[in-house]
């Protein structure tokens, strides 16, 4: 049992997954084996092979723990564990999360199932798992200390109960929870609904991805567990951008993307070229009169929204937090605003006394994103990400929604950048220039400034406290 065993294994955006092996009589009537995952690459669904059928969810840079039937219980095992996450390429977090991965694997099941969840705690400390937002018997609510006593390091708890209502739920720590969920212990937890129902419709392509944030210092693995603020990782699934797979969709697939927030801010969730309805939230699916369309809905704290849209337009289309703090990595939060300041005389005073100091963001920070500056080993890049027309200038919440019209059903595979139609980007117009109106300047209609100090201002630039790359890394955001 305590055989760390890869059941999953393969390379690329998508690899196969392989059901939980066939169990022997007398493993029957021991827990079931765990499976561990430790790559973070999107698995392909999870198709079941027993008890009750339904459409499998994809779970981003993740997987879906299998089970086995036990006399008609859906048995899982859970193993909450320190791990090594990779959260983009070339930066590992230490973490701690569930059966080898932070967030844990996603748990599927359906509405009127009887499931029972064996935990194993490999942690230096106590734990509990709280099933949030199911309907459970009071024991069974994982609360340490209120409905249970703590799993002691080293033993395993069983949890069970009837997965009563449909919907998207989460499952978390409840035991010394700003620690464990400020290392990245939390996980998926899908009731997909027994027969069709009125409000839940089929989907041919149903993510589902968390909302978690770290506090790790550049060149530091380990997230520092009082932060309460000051996050400088934003996350989906324990990854930033550019780790984080695209959600590769057929053009005119119904598509379902199902988020959870564990993080101590809200996410407005913004998606281009398309609206989408939110048909559903913790309580379960909404009441059709109450969905209007929508471009960005908010996920606020200890929620899940579930949102579903045509896919109908081919491209690459952004899918991204809107908190534009939320689409970088770590650095650039105290850094003074530097626009349209003349750093010459500025500089050549500082290198006086620190030889190697370098202005950043005099033009904004785009500059920042294909600099090649010396980082700290095992740092996130601010934010990077090449695309198509050079960088997307992104990190942290933000993906891409990939609509092809001829990616074939089922097939998840990353198919590229979108090729364009002649005609169809933004080009430079290089004609003649008009002379430009100027209002004011030329006497034109504007309004009167009013209290304003008649000449120009003078802006005080205060003098930077700190300078080289490896100490603006040091900055939060
Ligand atoms: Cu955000």
């Amino acid at each position: 049992m305590t055989n760390r065993r890869n059941f999953l294994t393969g390379a690329g955006a998508i690899t196969t997954a392989v059901a939980a092996a066939a169990v022997s009589r007398v493993a029957m009537a021991a827990l079931p084996e765990p499976v561990f995952q430790s790559k973070p690459d999107t698995m392909a669904p999870l198709v079941p092979e027993t008890g009750r059928p339904y459409n499998p969810v994809v779970t981003l840079n993740g997987w879906t723990l299998p089970w086995r039937m036990n006399n008609g219980v859906k048995e899982f095992h859970l193993v909450a564990e320190p791990v090594v996450r990779e959260m983009s390429p070339g930066f590992k977090a230490h973490l701690w999360g569930y059966n080898g991965q932070s967030p844990g694997p996603t748990i599927e099941v359906v509405e009127g199932d009887r499931v029972r969840i064996f935990v194993t705690n490999k942690l230096p400390e106590h734990t509990s798992v709280h099933w949030h937002g199911q309907r459970l018997p009071n024991g069974m609510d994982g609360v340490s200390g209120l409905t249970q006593k703590a799993i002691p390091v080293g033993k395993t708890f069983v949890y069970e109960f009837l997965a009563k209502r449909p919907g998207t739920f989460m499952y978390h720590p409840h035991a010394d929870e700003m620690t464990q969920m400020a290392m990245g212990m939390m996980g998926f937890w899908i009731t997909h609904p027994k027969a069709r129902h009125p409000l839940i419709d089929e989907v041919n392509r149903d993510f589902v991805f968390l909302l978690n944030a770290y506090d790790i210092d550049p060149g530091a693995y380990t997230p520092k567990i009082m932060t309460m603020l000051d996050f400088n990782l934003w996350s989906w699934n324990s990854r930033v951008f550019p780790g984080i797979d695209p959600l590769v969709v057929r053009k005119n697939d119904k598509v379902r993307i199902r988020i959870g927030n564990l993080t101590m801010t809200n996410h407005p969730m913004h998606l281009h070229g398309h609206e989408f309805l939110v048909t559903g939230t913790d309580g379960g699916p909404t009441p059709k009169s109450s969905r209007q369309y929508e471009v960005t809905t908010d996920v606020a704290v200890g929620q899940m929204r579930q949102l579903e849209f045509l896919a109908d337009e081919e491209g690459d289309w952004a899918f991204h937090c809107h908190k534009s703090h939320h689409t970088m990595n770590a650095m650039g939060h105290d850094v003074p605003t530097l626009i349209g300041v003349d750093h010459r005389k500025v500089v050549k005073d500082i290198t006086n006394v620190i030889p190697d100091y370098m202005v950043m963001g005099e033009r904004g920070m785009a500059d920042m994103a294909e600099m090649d500056m010396p980082l700290p080993d095992n740092t996130a890049r601010m934010m990077s990400g090449e695309g198509p027309f050079g960088s997307v200038e992104m990190g942290g919440m933000f993906s891409v929604v990939k609509v092809r019209k001829d990616q074939k059903a089922g097939d998840y595979k990353d198919p590229g950048w979108y090729k364009h139609p002649a005609g169809e980007v933004a080009y430079e117009w290089t004609g003649a220039l008009p002379n430009p109106a100027r209002f004011a300047a030329e006497g034109g209609q504007t309004m009167k400034a009013q209290n304003m100090p008649a000449k120009e201002v003078e802006v005080q630039v205060r003098k930077p406290v700190m300078g080289g790359a490896g100490a603006m890394g040091g900055m939060k955001h």
